[in-house]
């Protein structure tokens, strides 16, 4: 099974993005899996085509999108993505997007294509604090969440697709008091045990 697993450069000033962080070390030991890492750009215009054109190179079972979530307390299973950019906040280029659909005409959302139930189910086995969520957020990446897997429907490629959120890194929140964060090798061990989860064994929902 090839897992394409992607994190995002640093953004808002930020000058790490945990998500990028601990997919670097991601770490795999079977040869079951065969995983390939991309870092993706935190802008509208480029996140997209990066993951995108690395699907049509490498043809990957799996792309696990991983973003940071500052602010969340825990991991989040993320279940869908809606077709709506609108948030206040500047991406990488500076572009502010306030209410305007991912993909004109495309379908209000759509909902992961792994297996989230069973992600969230392993974790918690796991001893990992983690929860499904029901909204990536109307940023870049629930923004490359719905581009990416509008993208695999549009084609009908058999790929499944998936985002999860992770917290602030400790150093992130030194100045910022009450703002929840998790170590990175915690996560990096929390993305880990997810990884079998995401293995496709049900059709599409
Ligand atoms: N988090 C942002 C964009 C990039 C990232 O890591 C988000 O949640 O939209």
């Amino acid at each position: 099974m090839k897992v394409l697993v992607t994190g995002f450069e640093p953004f808002a000033g930020d000058n790490v993005n945990p998500s990028w962080e601990a997919v670097q070390r991601l770490v795999w030991s079977t040869d079951r899996i065969e995983l390939a890492r991309l870092q993706v750009p935190a802008t509208y215009s480029g996140s997209i085509p990066t993951v995108t054109g690395a699907i049509e190179r490498l043809h990957p079972d799996v792309v696990l999108m991983v973003g940071q979530a500052g602010g969340r307390a825990e991991l989040s299973v993320e279940r869908l993505a809606i077709n709506m950019d609108d948030a206040p906040a500047a991406d990488n280029e500076g572009k502010r997007i306030e209410g305007i659909p991912v993909v004109e005409g495309g379908p209000p959302a759509y909902f992961a294509t792994i297996p989230v139930d069973e992600v969230v189910e392993i974790l918690h086995k796991s001893h990992v604090p983690v929860v499904m969520s029901n909204s990536a957020g109307t940023f870049v990446c629930n923004h490359l969440m719905y581009g990416v897997l509008h993208y695999i429907a549009a084609k009908r490629l058999g790929t499944t697709a998936g985002f999860i959120h992770v917290p602030f890194l400790p150093e992130q929140v030194v100045t910022k008091p009450g703002t929840p964060s998790m170590a990175l090798e915690f996560v990096v061990q929390a993305l880990t045990f997810l990884l079998p989860g995401v293995e496709p064994r049900k059709p599409f929902r």
